[in-house]
């Protein structure tokens, strides 16, 4: 028998009349596709815990065609009153998230169709954010020194809400693909993110992306890849 791996399947080809076999570790995950422009197609994402979050590891890998002046949403957490964690394409290609006010972006090589993981991190206690594309980080900014990020809201994927569960913008919706979406109620270490990021990310204690409840709404594919 192959030695135990993690949420894999594992496939044995025999050759050479039996005399030796050859493993290999297949890896499924789920990936969401968005097609095309919506203002009523998303995802909401069911997490472990409420997000009471004075520090937080958000990452995603994606994928997007959209070019020229467009604000995308790439992540979006809305209490009943406020835009607690959303994270965007800028119009200038800019990446960026906002704590319920200002935001804080990074000017950072555009995504494009070719699939890119962000983490982000944020740390209260000092202000500390920075930015992980693929495995290189961005300059440290600091941002919302002794704020928290309040519970009770919703996580949605492919729209930017501006009420609760609505007010939706088609020319902020996201189209492309998404897949990987994991949040932590901490900031993990940089040699953490960046070995994830060679493989798979995964593992997230608030939003699991192996584990979570997804609850599609509308015109989203989800599809099984093999990592
Ligand atoms: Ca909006």
């Amino acid at each position: 028998m192959p030695p135990p791996c993690n949420d894999v399947l594992w496939h044995t080809e025999f050759f050479f009349s039996r005399m030796a076999s050859v493993h290999s570790c297949v890896s499924l995950t789920i990936s969401l596709v968005f097609p095309s422009e919506t203002s009523t197609s998303y995802v909401e994402m069911i997490p472990k815990k409420p997000l009471r979050l004075k520090a937080f590891t958000l990452c995603m890998r994606v994928a997007t065609e959209l070019s020229g002046e467009r604000e995308i949403i790439l992540f979006a957490y809305r209490t009943p009153d406020f835009d607690e964690l959303n994270v965007w394409r800028e119009l200038d290609g800019r990446l960026s998230f906002y704590l319920s006010g200002g935001g804080v972006l990074f000017q950072v090589p555009g995504l494009g169709a070719l699939q890119t993981r962000l983490c982000f991190t944020w740390d209260s206690s000092s202000g500390a954010t920075a930015l992980f594309i693929d495995d290189r980080k961005s300059l440290t900014k600091i941002y919302r020194k002794g704020h928290t990020i309040r519970a009770g809201g919703r996580v949605l994927l492919g729209q930017d809400p501006d009420n609760y569960l609505g007010g939706f913008d088609i020319n902020q919706s996201f189209v492309g693909e998404i897949s990987e979406v994991n949040l932590w109620d901490y900031v993990l270490p940089d040699t953490a993110v960046q070995d994830m990021m060679t493989a798979k990310m995964t593992g997230g204690n608030v939003l699991d992306w192996e584990t979570v409840e997804l609850r599609p709404d509308g015109e989203v594919v989800e599809i099984n890849v093999n990592l």
